[in-house]
């Protein structure tokens, strides 16, 4: 660990969905108004950093991962204008604001696109990746879409398909070619010089691709590309730039975060999220959550990255179920498991994300009817699965367990209709228990998860040892417990938590005894760790002690 770490190792970074999180005039979508009247409340929670999912111009088929124009704002959020004042806002409250770039694809209605299809010599044709059909006419090769069918479309004016991962309505970029990098780094240094923090990079592992060899993630350039990205943009500043990478592992995340590689400060990984599918069906087939293979998944990137690289730590965000559903306890113990889920992720060795509404401990949706959704993803997986065969109730069970809209109802500010985030109706129906589950109910409540949040944000900024200390674990192949210290110089954390709804008896090894002060717990708990205790249902605590016991 470097002497002096830097100022986004220490932060921790609050993820706001702009269409779900407060509606300033009525019209049922969330808007850049609507943060800046929460900011205070995001100042009080703490926190040092918003990323903002996208906000720039988009026709929202992927509800703007899908940019037609990446220098303007979607009018439903708002103007430059406005962004201006949220950056100068935030500022105000010591907050950065992160923009989400999306730059492995664009909208179909991007300018470029509209260019590039127009005749196979179109000047821009090549900022795309176009390919003749194969011998049967049909698609150049079997690659699928992440959200159903083929990945390539034919463009019947030019005769040719062109690559998406994603939608049909979000082409592939071509980063081969080299003008079209420097189109981005054009636009990115704009942004920067507003005044951001840093970037969120959607998909970034997917920039590097060689399709012709089938190869889309983690491809042969990518590395190049990010360290030219970074010598043409954000290199001379001390910005945070994140990429999301569901490829990387422990290894390949050394490449784009090591201290001397000059590419990103930290990837989002998702080793503890795909682990936890199902082999055929995906997440759309329910799975039980495996306490030791999550844990030997944390382990390999604590430990991985514990010399070089950074971890980021996250339990949701706008594609993943809500936290206190999918890995603890939404019904009896949400109120304890959300706390000892916060208490476990803050701890950790890396930079905390929250996801907006999991501080107050909000739910997945119970939504029962495909109608209800919203989702592009859902709604054409819904199709493919009755398609091969899957009946829709087994569709939907997978979907309230999983569906990305589960993250996507509105904010929960109080117990007022749709939560209290528009007066008009919402573009997503809020979920029901919002009556209970709310801001109001639970900011001026010191037992609150709110409060408890609040807590672990506030102890990251005081204590050197959690920011940086070194991660040790413990009762690796126990299942229904997560143990680990965290150790710098003199000082040592000690973190337990139940993943269970049952009380768990232990035995503590020798290394995790000892006599400490409490700083969070969600139980009442004494510092005396002794040879043997019983934790609580979904109990978790830290406690800190002043120097390692001898043995
Ligand atoms: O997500 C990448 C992605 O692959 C997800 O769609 C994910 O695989 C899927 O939800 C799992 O089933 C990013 C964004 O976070 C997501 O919101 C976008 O839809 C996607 O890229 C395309 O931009
Ligand atoms: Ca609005």
């Amino acid at each position: 660990m470097p002497e002096n770490a830097a100022w986004w190792q220490k932060s921790t970074v609050y993820q706001i969905y702009p269409r779900s999180f407060a509606d300033s005039n009525g019209d049922g979508i969330g808007d850049i108004a609507g943060i800046v009247s929460r900011l205070d409340y995001l100042r009080d929670l703490g926190i040092d950093v918003i990323w903002l999912s996208p906000i720039f111009a988009s026709p929202m088929d992927d509800n703007g991962y899908d940019i037609s124009d990446y220098q303007d704002i979607a009018p439903e959020f708002g103007t430059l204008d406005d962004f201006d004042r949220l950056v100068a806002e935030a500022r105000k409250r010591g907050i950065g604001i992160l923009l989400d770039l999306v730059v492995n694809h664009t909208s179909d209605e991007h300018r470029w696109f509209r260019d590039a299809r127009t005749a196979r010599d179109a000047p821009l044709r090549d900022f795309y990746i176009w390919r003749d059909p194969a011998p049967d006419s049909g698609p150049p090769t079997d690659l699928k879409s992440v959200f159903g069918g083929p990945a390539w479309t034919l463009d019947p004016l030019t005769g040719q398909y062109y690559l998406h991962q994603f939608s049909r309505r979000q082409p592939d970029l071509n980063w081969d070619n080299p003008d079209l990098r420097a189109e981005i780094y054009r636009m990115m240094n704009w942004w920067q010089d507003r005044g951001i923090a840093g970037f969120r990079m959607d998909v970034i592992d997917l920039i590097g691709k060689d399709v012709d060899k089938g190869i889309t993630a983690d491809g042969p350039r990518l590395h190049d590309y990010l360290r030219e990205m970074h010598r043409s943009t954000f290199g001379g500043r001390d910005l945070l730039t994140v990429g999301e990478a569901w490829s990387a592992t422990p290894e390949s995340a050394l490449l784009y975060s090591g201290r001397d590689r000059g590419e990103l400060s930290m990837v989002f990984q998702f080793e503890h999220v795909t682990q936890q599918w199902h082999e055929t069906w995906g997440k759309w087939q329910p799975k039980p959550f495996d306490l030791v293979a999550f844990k030997r998944v944390i382990d390999r990137w604590q430990l991985g990255l514990a010399d070089d690289g950074w971890n980021s730590l996250f339990w949701g965000n706008h594609d993943l179920p809500r936290a206190v559903s999918k890995y603890g306890d939404d019904g009896q113990y949400r109120v304890e498991s959300a706390k000892m889920l916060a208490t476990v992720l803050h701890f950790l060795r890396g930079t905390p994300y929250v996801y907006q509404g999991e501080e107050i401990g909000m739910t997945n949706v119970p939504f029962q009817r495909i109608g209800q959704y919203r989702d592009i993803e859902t709604l054409n997986m819904y199709e493919e699965h009755l398609a091969a065969g899957r009946s829709a109730a087994a569709f939907m069970a997978g979907a309230r367990a999983n569906s990305r809209d589960n993250a996507r109802t509105p904010m929960q500010w109080s117990a007022e209709p749709h939560g209290g985030f528009t007066t008009g109706t919402p573009w997503i129906e809020a979920n029901p228990n919002h009556d209970r589950i709310n801001v109001a109910a639970q900011s001026d409540d010191d037992a609150s998860i709110l409060a408890c949040y609040r807590r672990l944000i506030g102890l990251r900024k005081t204590l050197p040892v959690m920011q940086t200390g070194r991660y040790a674990p413990h009762l690796s192949d126990h299942p229904a417990v997560m143990a680990y210290e965290r150790l710098l110089d003199g000082e040592r954390i000690v973190v337990l938590a139940n993943f269970t709804g049952a009380d768990v008896h232990l035995d503590l090894p020798d290394a995790l005894k000892g006599t400490g002060k409490v700083l969070i717990a969600n139980y009442p708990r004494s510092g005396d760790l002794g040879a043997a205790l019983t934790l609580a249902p979904f109990e978790a605590f830290a406690i800190a002690f002043d120097s390692k016991p001898t043995g």
